[in-house]
């Protein structure tokens, strides 16, 4: 084990058995014309932790650990989308309607794509999700267990959406978690600080967070 200064203590991560997991650092939330810009958002707050997210990645890179990236996308016929949840957009800018980058969060649209800078390479896992969370209807909790994965670091998009909804999901699956404060983003500044006060309350509750650069020394 290495201890990782974190909060709400150091992270015991565990190097042979750690996996890096970037979540829907896809074009439909970044970049403008997508979903998150369809909502209402201002998504230049999101493309601002690209840099420290291509860190991350080039770290775990480094070390040859597992690196997961999801997006959340749906099936073209939309069958895999609750009715519920496609009624919560906009009228013409739903989940299926087309934007300006493609039919909105549909799987193989050139918005549904992952950023430029932060595009999977060979041997990276990538799973596209139809909920907010990664391991519903995704399978990956069997992949996860047969590479005999143990302890998840989390970065990406939005903290306090698919970001906290994978950390509570796999904290229930018995991960230990850990999320890089400055490579996850929100477009609600208040809602990315009280998530992360919210992981790391009451002693982790769902997990440990900490600055990039915490990992970086101590891995270096
Ligand atoms: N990836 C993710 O967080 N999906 C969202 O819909 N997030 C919002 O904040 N809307």
């Amino acid at each position: 084990m290495v201890d990782i200064p974190a909060r709400p203590y150091p992270y015991p991560l565990d190097p042979g058995h750690t996996a890096l997991v970037v979540i829907d650092m896809q074009r439909d939330f970044i970049e403008p014309g997508g979903f998150g810009d369809s909502l209402g958002n201002d998504v230049s707050r999101l493309e601002a932790i690209i840099p420290a997210t291509a860190a991350l990645i080039a770290l775990f890179r480094e070390e040859g650990w597992p690196i997961i990236h999801t997006r959340e996308a749906h099936m073209p016929d939309l069958s895999d989308c609750p009715p519920a949840k496609i009624s919560r957009g906009k009228p013409g800018l739903r989940i299926g309607d087309t934007g300006a980058m493609g039919r909105i969060l549909i799987a193989g649209e050139p918005g549904n794509q992952i950023v430029d800078a932060l595009a999977p390479i060979a041997g990276e896992i990538v799973i596209d999700k139809p909920g907010k969370g990664m391991f519903y209807a995704t399978g990956i909790h069997e992949r996860l267990q047969d590479m005999g994965i143990s302890h998840l670091v989390f970065a990406g998009v939005t903290t306090e959406v698919c970001v906290q909804t994978s950390m509570r999901e796999a904290n229930d699956r018995g991960y230990e978690c850990l999320l890089i404060e400055d490579a996850t983003e929100s477009y609600f500044p208040q809602f990315k600080a009280s998530a992360i006060e919210m992981i790391a309350a009451q002693g982790g509750i769902v997990g440990w967070v900490t600055p990039l650069s915490e990992l970086q020394k101590t891995l270096a």
